[in-house]
């Protein structure tokens, strides 16, 4: 067998570098291919002003306690101090913002010498099966300083390890071509700074992404005007300095915090509140939605009583806490309306909750503008700007789409993988996406899939993750080695009885009533699934057992 590597792993974000580290331990010949200038993914890419994550150190890191003893998660930091003059210094922070995420991504670099073995400004294009040499056949576009040039390289396996928002969302609207005035999707954000000062800006999108850029540079421009089709139930990030004795505390007790993490449902220090929000009295209610709600991060979501997420009326009692919390923080009751409405147009919590830091101030300020785009839709852009559907035309200097993403599976299809019969990927699931446990997929042998669908991909932390199913695919190609396989694949059944699973557990609770990117409905014509695996680390990690304790059950091999 004519082959340059036993493994190309494609990505390298988090899912990526836990491959080439764990399989080159494994004695595996490994090659990543990244089509950005350094590592980092989504965290490369995503350099919109205010990136920042929303799970807190040290949860959002990979679970290797080498990797956290010299580091400190420090960053650029404004400490306002008691007589209100900010102070600058650099510091260790709860939720760290994308600098620091991309210094993480060099710490671990060199603590790992990962960059022997990648290849940067190399995007992987097309991936196809040779069925004879029962290897992969990769193009690889490679940018080079007079262009880009392909080349061709070939492993016995690939691990596609795209992440869920690799492809960004741009809406096709009439006219948009004409405009000729700045504009970024917030996911290719230009590496340099953008200067806002003196710009007439437009934000489109509040979810994760535009909450965080509107929230930065609301102080900074002239004028911002944001378009928000539905409204986020955003939660206080409570982010600040995390003292020095309580970042020693995470790394002296590392190991036990990475056994606690294991153990949750989504791979965080806490879980959902034990009791029930309809057996609860309202006092009791009331306090614990206060205590969560004041603890900030995403307490008041995943923490809260599970019922919140699965009970229409005990959902309602949640909504109404946040709007009373949400509308004292807005002066302007027109504002407060469309920000947080009286009747809620989806469930509360069943679409992402994302962490904010004085949004809903932001609106105070006079320059800051929202303007509801459910009912009045942008109709087309003009040269100048943007109208809406009631003829009203707006001008802007910079447009920033913070669109979403073709989640989950995007980073999958958008390269032309084609498998056994030669069909192309996007083809095969372009009714409905197939896999076993989220990380193999008929027809496409020796292929993994790391943070993609049918896994718990949205509902776990990321690093978390990357692990739990890397190190399953690890043993998996030590199994195939050992074992002599040169080919393996889940069986139809296997595949069927994922998907059911998957759609079963997604129909459970409240989710399934709220159009999302989770179930696929961001996308025109992308068919709605469940595109998680929502039943929670615990009962993933029992199905990746299962399998691999029986002989890869689920696959077929030869
Ligand atoms: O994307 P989104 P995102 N006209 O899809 C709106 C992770 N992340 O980049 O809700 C008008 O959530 C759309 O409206 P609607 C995180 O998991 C994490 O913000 O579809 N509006 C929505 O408001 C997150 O959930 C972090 O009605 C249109 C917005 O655009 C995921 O990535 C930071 C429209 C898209 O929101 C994706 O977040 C950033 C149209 N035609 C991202 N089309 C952190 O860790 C779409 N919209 C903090």
């Amino acid at each position: 067998m004519e082959l340059d590597y036993d493994v190309i792993v494609v990505g390298g974000g988090f899912g990526g570098v836990y491959q080439l580290y764990n399989l080159r331990k494994l004695g595996f010949s490994v090659r990543l291919f990244e089509a950005g200038a350094k590592l980092g993914g989504i965290w490369y890419w995503n350099c919109y002003p205010g990136a920042r994550v929303d799970t807190e150190v040290p949860v959002y890191q990979l679970p290797e306690a080498e990797l956290f003893e010299d580091f400190k998660w420090q960053q650029k930091y404004v400490r306002a101090t008691p007589r209100h003059v900010n102070v600058k210094l650099t510091a260790s922070i709860r939720y760290p913002g994308r600098d620091a995420l991309r210094e993480y991504f060099e710490h671990m670099d060199k603590v790992w010498g990962l960059s022997k073995d990648i290849s940067y400004n190399s995007r992987v294009t097309a991936c196809e099966w040779d069925n004879d040499k029962l290897r992969w056949n990769v193009k690889i576009a490679q940018m080079q300083l007079n262009g880009p040039t392909e080349i061709e390289r070939h492993s016995k396996s690939i691990i596609v390890c795209t992440g869920f928002a690799s492809r960004p969302y741009f809406p096709p609207y009439n006219g948009i071509e004409k405009y000729k005035g700045m504009m970024y999707h917030t996911s290719a954000w230009p590496q340099e700074n953008i200067s806002m000062k003196d710009k007439r800006v437009a934000v489109i999108g509040t979810g994760a992404s535009g909450v965080q850029v509107i929230q930065t540079i609301a102080t900074e421009v002239k004028q911002l005007t944001v378009y928000q089709r539905t409204p986020n139930y955003a939660l206080p990030m409570g982010n600040n300095e995390l003292p020095a004795e309580r970042l020693k505390y995470y790394k002296e007790n590392y190991p036990e915090l990475m056994g606690k993490m294991n153990t949750t449902f989504a791979g965080f220090l806490y879980d959902f509140n034990p009791g029930e929000c309809m057996k609860a009295t309202p006092e009791e209610r009331e306090a614990l939605f206060e205590e969560l709600y004041t603890k900030g991060g995403l307490h008041f979501w995943l923490g809260t009583y599970a019922d919140v997420l699965k009970n229409k009326e005990a959902n309602a009692m949640a909504y109404e806490f946040w709007k009373k919390k949400t509308h004292a923080r807005i002066k302007d009751k027109k504002k407060a309306e469309i920000l947080a409405p009286e009747v809620p147009p989806h469930p509360y919590g069943t679409k992402r909750v994302s962490l904010e830091q004085n949004y809903f101030e932001a609106f105070n300020d006079e320059k800051v503008d929202v303007v509801p785009v459910k009912d009045n839709p942008i109709s087309n852009f003009t040269s100048d700007g943007i109208i809406t559907a009631d003829g009203e035309e707006r001008k802007f200097d910079l447009v920033v789409l913070a669109t979403g993403f073709d989640a989950i599976t995007g980073g999958v299809t958008q390269i032309n993988i084609r498998g056994e019969d030669g069909m192309p990927i996007k083809e095969r699931w372009s009714e409905g996406t197939r896999t076993y446990l989220g990380m193999a997929s008929r027809n496409y042998p020796n292929m993994f899939i790391i943070y993609g669908p049918q896994a718990p991909t949205a509902f776990v932390t990321g690093g978390l993750n990357a692990k739990m199913q890397g190190h399953w695919v690890g043993n998996c190609l030590a199994y195939m080695r050992d074992k002599g396989i040169s080919k393996i694949q889940p069986t139809a059944d296997a595949e069927e009885t994922w998907r059911s699973h998957c759609e079963e557990v997604g129909k459970m609770g409240l989710f399934s009533e709220t159009e999302s990117w989770y179930f696929g409905n961001n996308i025109p014509g992308k068919p709605k699934e469940a595109l998680n695996y929502m039943g929670g680390n615990q009962a993933y990690k029992s199905w990746l057992r299962d399998s691999e304790e029986n002989d890869y059950k689920g696959f077929e091999y030869q």
